[in-house]
């Protein structure tokens, strides 16, 4: 008989609830998910966290993390998050928006908070589209990416190029910390592990207002595969979104 010892060396983690994702094939706001629930448990805040849940695809984070939650409309979650904290200071206070949310209808809402030195950390998904509501141009689409709004693909001259949030944020005098990482493959994961955590930590240590932006796939908006979607990624994603940090405490 086998007396040898078992380890466990991965396991999910402990708030992450075991439901089955209803993501589309090759999204990341699962992955996105998990690496928020790896530092809630790192820093063991799963009692005292509130996730402030913008519009989008991300919407049913309370049903994938055993935090306490609260839905902000349309880009505002970082006012509803900045008012949580005021009133709740020893609590754990982050937020989750897409690209829409947070840089088009929350543009005003998210520079605001960074300006005002809130002590929040956000988990900014930017996928280059309008998932939720069916693939509509957002502030992040890449020139000449088709969308159902730019069927010719977005021009700059008039469309306007993808805002770059990490460096906009990153530039704020109230903000702590800013960072842009990558999903696409497990380097960069790994990478996004560790951002996630330090933006975590954060506001842990009350250093101030934290974002970090998560380069993501939308397959199903994008019209490709997931397998396509990553190459997309690696290729004209990272080449108009730089990964790296630009804000650091
Ligand atoms: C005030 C308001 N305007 C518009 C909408 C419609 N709406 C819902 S989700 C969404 C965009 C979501 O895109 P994004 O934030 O990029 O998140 P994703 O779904 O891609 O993760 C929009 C415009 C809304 N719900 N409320
Ligand atoms: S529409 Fe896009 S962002 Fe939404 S779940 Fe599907 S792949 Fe993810």
């Amino acid at each position: 008989m086998s007396t040898v010892a078992e380890k466990i060396i991965f396991s999910a983690p402990s708030c992450l609830l075991q439901n089955t994702f209803h993501f589309c094939p090759g999204c990341h706001h699962g992955l996105v998910h998990r690496l928020a629930g790896e530092a809630i448990d790192e820093f063991k805040l799963a009692d005292k966290a509130i996730g402030v849940i913008g519009v989008g695809c991300g919407v049913f984070l309370y049903d994938y993390l055993a935090v306490d939650c609260c839905e902000a409309p349309h880009g505002r979650a970082p006012a509803v998050a900045s008012g949580l904290k005021r009133a709740n200071p020893e609590s754990f206070v982050f937020t989750y928006q897409g690209d829409g949310d947070l840089a088009a209808i929350g543009t005003s809402e998210i520079i605001h908070t960074a300006n005002r030195q809130e002590n929040i950390t956000v988990i900014f998904v930017n996928n280059s589209v309008y998932g939720m509501t069916g693939g509509q141009m957002a502030p992040t689409t890449l020139p000449g990416q088709k969308t159902t709004t730019t069927p010719l693909g977005r021009k700059p001259a008039g469309d306007g190029y993808p805002m770059r949030m990490a460096e906009l944020i990153g530039s704020l005098q109230g903000t702590a910390y800013s960072a842009r990482v990558s999903c696409h493959d497990l380097k960069h994961i790994r990478s996004a592990r560790k951002a996630m955590k330090r933006a975590f930590q954060a506001q842990v240590e009350n250093r101030g207002f934290a974002m970090i932006e998560l380069l993501s796939a939308c397959p199903t908006n994008w019209r490709m595969t997931p397998q396509q979607s990553l190459a997309r990624m690696a290729g004209e994603m990272l080449t108009a979104f730089p990964l790296g940090v630009y804000k650091d405490f």
